[in-house]
C-alpha cells in the first residue's frame, strides 16, 4: 500500500515546483523570525526572491551540529518555545544534547504522515498490530513512530526497550505483526526467543522497521532469518525531525526520502560542492514544511548515495543508499581509512560467530591499534584452542583483504558481549587512557 500516492508518486516536475515553493516560504520566514539565519543569508546576499529553482539551494549556508551547540537550546527555533508542543533530542556524544522542537502542526501534518509511509513502505496497514520497541522518551524512535502507527489505524503496542522477555510474551499473546526497534536490539530480541524456545512460526511478525544505527545487509539476512520476517530500513535523525526522513519499500532498493517535505543533497564533506547524483559523500537536508525547527541545509555527517528515477513500487522519490558510517566514524589506522560498517560486513558472512562484537581502539607510542572482537557461536565455543585459533585467523584474512591492513581478532565466549536494547556500541575507544 502507499499512504500517499498523491505526493509520493507524483511527477518529478511537478514535485520540484513544490519543493521551491515550499523552500521560497521557508527561507521567507527564517529571514524574519531566525536573526542567526537572517545574518547568514545577508552575508550571502540572498533572500526568499532568489530561490528561482533547486539549484539555487546551493547557495544556501550550511546549518552543522556546532551551529546547534552555539545557539543551544532554542536560537534556531522559528516559533517561540510556548508554540510548541513537544521537545525531542538525541544525546550526542559530548556536553549538551541536540535539541529539535514541534508544534502540533509538525507532529501531525509532517511527522506522522511520514512515519505514515514509512510504515506503509514496510508493508503496514491499519489491520497491523505494531510492536514498537524503540525507547519512548527524548529519544525520537519511540513516540516517532508511536504517532505513525496510530494515524494509520494500526493497533500500537508501546514496548519502549528492554525487559526483553516480556516484549516476546507480548508479542505473541498480541499477535504483533510488526516489529520497530534498532536492528542491534532485533538482533538480542531473536537470541532472546531462541533461548525461550520460541520459534519464528509461533510470532506472527510479518515484518520489521528498523534503524536508527548502521547495519549491513549480513545483519538484514540474520534477523529475517531468525525472526521470520521482512526487514525495512528506516533513516531519519533529531535535527530533521527523527525517524520518518526516508524508509525502504518491498522492492529493498535504497530508502524513499520524503522530499517533498525534506530536500536531500550530497555533498563532498571536505569542499561542501554538491555531487551528482550516484556519487558518495555526505547527505544534507533542508526541511521544507516544518514550523518550529526547519534547518536549512544540515549538515548530517552521514555519507551515502541519492538515485533518482522511478522504483518499481509506483513512488517518485528519490532513493538514498543505506548509509554506509559517518565522516566522523571513520576510523584511521595505519593511514587506512576503516568504517565500523565494514567489518560487520565481513563478520556476518562467518559462520562459526554470532553477530555481536566490537571494536576496541588502543595506542601503542603513535601507532594506534584495532581489535576485533567477535562472539564464538555456543557450537564451536567447546571445540578445541587449534579451531577456535583457526577461525581467528580465518577471520583476519577476511578483514586484511577487505580492509587492506591486518587488524587483531580476538573471540570471546558466547554472551560476553553487552546487548544492546537502542543504538549498539559498538566502538570502545581507549585511546585516551593509554
Ligand atoms: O536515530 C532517529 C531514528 C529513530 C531513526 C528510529 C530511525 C529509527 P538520532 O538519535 O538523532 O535520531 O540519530 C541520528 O542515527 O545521523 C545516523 O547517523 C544514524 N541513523 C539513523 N537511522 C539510520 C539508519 C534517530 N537507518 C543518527 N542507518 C543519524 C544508519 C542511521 N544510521
Amino acid at each position: 500500500m502507499i499512504w500517499d500516492p498523491y505526493y509520493e508518486c507524483m511527477d518529478p516536475e511537478q514535485r520540484a515546483e513544490l519543493q521551491v515553493r515550499r523552500l521560497r516560504e521557508t527561507v521567507a520566514r527564517l529571514n524574519v523570525s531566525v536573526p542567526w539565519y537572517r545574518d547568514r543569508f545577508a552575508d550571502r546576499g540572498i533572500g526568499p526572491e532568489d530561490i528561482k529553482s533547486l539549484d539555487d539551494l546551493r547557495h544556501l549556508p550550511f546549518t552543522t551540529k556546532d551551529d546547534l551547540r552555539d545557539t543551544y537550546p532554542f536560537g534556531l527555533f522559528a516559533v517561540p518555545p510556548e508554540e510548541c508542543v513537544r521537545i525531542h533530542a538525541s544525546s550526542g556524544t559530548t556536553g549538551k544534547p541536540i535539541i529539535g522542537g514541534y508544534t502540533r502542526e509538525d507532529i501531525n501534518s509532517v511527522w506522522a504522515e511520514t512515519i505514515a509511509r514509512t510504515i506503509a513502505c514496510g508493508g503496514g496497514t491499519s489491520h497491523d498490530v505494531l510492536h514498537n520497541a524503540y525507547g519512548y522518551g527524548l529519544f525520537t524512535g519511540g513516540l516517532g513512530l508511536h504517532y505513525g502507527g496510530e494515524l494509520m489505524g494500526c493497533l500500537v503496542i508501546p514496548a519502549s526497550g528492554g525487559n526483553t522477555e516480556r516484549q516476546l510474551m507480548l508479542m505473541e499473546d498480541l499477535g504483533s505483526t510488526i516489529l520497530c526497534c534498532t536492528p542491534s536490539y532485533a538482533l538480542t530480541i531473536a537470541d532472546t526467543a531462541a533461548d525461550l524456545g520460541i520459534d519464528p512460526d509461533r510470532l506472527k511478525l510479518k515484518s520489521g522497521i528498523f534503524g536508527a544505527e548502521v547495519w549491513s545487509e549480513g545483519a538484514r539476512e540474520s534477523i529475517e532469518e531468525r525472526l521470520g520476517l521482512s526487514a525495512h530500513d528506516i533513516y531519519g535523525l533529531t535535527e530533521v525531525i527523527g525517524p520518518g526522513v526516508a524508509g525502504e519499500c518491498e522492492a529493498k532498493a535504497g530508502l524513499h526520502v520524503f522530499d517533498d517535505h525534506f530536500i536531500p543533497e550530497i555533498i563532498d564533506p571536505d569542499s561542501g560542492e554538491p555531487l551528482p547524483p550516484g556519487e558518495a559523500g555526505e547527505l544534507v537536508f533542508t526541511c521544507i514544511t516544518k514550523r518550529a525547527f526547519p534547518l536549512i541545509r544540515f549538515r548530517t555527517r552521514d555519507i551515502s548515495r541519492l538515485q533518482y528515477g522511478k522504483c518499481e513500487c509506483g513512488r517518485t522519490h528519490p532513493r538514498m543508499e543505506r548509509i554506509t558510517g559517518r565522516t566522523d566514524d571513520m576510523l584511521i589506522i595505519r593511514g587506512v581509512n576503516v568504517f565500523p560498517s565494514q567489518i560487520e560486513e565481513v563478520l556476518l558472512q562467518i559462520e562459526e560467530v554470532e553477530p555481536h562484537y566490537q571494536l576496541v581502539l588502543t595506542r601503542e607510542g603513535r601507532l594506534d591499534n584495532l581489535e576485533v572482537q567477535v562472539e564464538v557461536s555456543p557450537a564451536m565455543f567447546s571445540d578445541e584452542v587449534r579451531k577456535l585459533e583457526a577461525i581467528e585467523e580465518k577471520i583476519r584474512e577476511r578483514l586484511s583483504s577487505s580492509l587492506g591492513i591486518r587488524v587483531g581478532v580476538k573471540l570471546v565466549e558466547p554472551k560476553s558481549i553487552e546487548r544492546s536494547i537502542g543504538k549498539a556500541k559498538r566502538v570502545i575507544d581507549m585511546r585516551e587512557e593509554a
